[in-house]
């Protein structure tokens, strides 16, 4: 097991689009144990393999209480989306101190392969969906933040740039 570096916003390779999987192997399990591990030590409730730097179809999600509820989530598809929309306050370990209203789908059908490539389907309704949606989105190479407006990100940016120079 091993905590792998989070990318951080702006950087350029949270911009990836991811490949699917196709190996269900040894090397697939050791890392999702160890986005597993990030994801919890972090704290945050979900984690995609973009954000740790490896660009395949591959996110974790525990959104429970006691923090013992893990999904995995391998190649994921919506299936299905909800009209009705919801609103929340989201944050992103790659964007780290930023915490802004995204609106999207309630509810959605999620269609997704497990460790050993075993397919499920999944209904998910509040944190779960947001949190799916949310990391799908990394997949594709987006941060919440674009969904913000062009000020808000500029602002983002500038607090990412300042954030970066005081670690330095
Ligand atoms: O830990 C996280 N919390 C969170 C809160 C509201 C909406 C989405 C999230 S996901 C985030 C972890 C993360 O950055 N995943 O990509
Ligand atoms: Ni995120």
């Amino acid at each position: 097991m091993a905590l792998l570096p989070i990318l951080e916003y702006p950087d350029p390779r949270l911009k990836t689009v991811a490949r699917p999987v196709t190996r269900f192997d040894d090397r697939l399990r050791a890392l999702v144990a160890d986005m597993a591990e990030t994801m919890y030590e972090a704290p945050g409730v979900g984690l995609a393999a973009t954000q740790v730097d490896f660009h395949e179809r591959l996110l974790v999600i525990d959104v429970s209480e006691s923090k013992d509820q893990l999904k995995v989530f391998i190649n994921p598809e919506i299936l299905w989306s909800s009209e009705e929309r919801v609103e929340c306050e989201e944050g992103c370990l790659s964007v780290p101190g930023v915490y802004d209203a995204v609106t999207r789908p309630a509810r959605v059908r999620v269609r997704a392969q497990d460790e050993h490539g075993a397919t499920f389907e999944l209904d998910c309704e509040g944190l779960l969906a947001v949190c799916v949606q949310h990391e799908m989105d990394h997949l594709l190479g987006k941060v919440f933040v674009e969904y913000l407006s062009p000020l808000k990100q500029d602002r983002i940016r500038t607090k990412m740039r300042k954030r970066k120079v005081k670690a330095a």
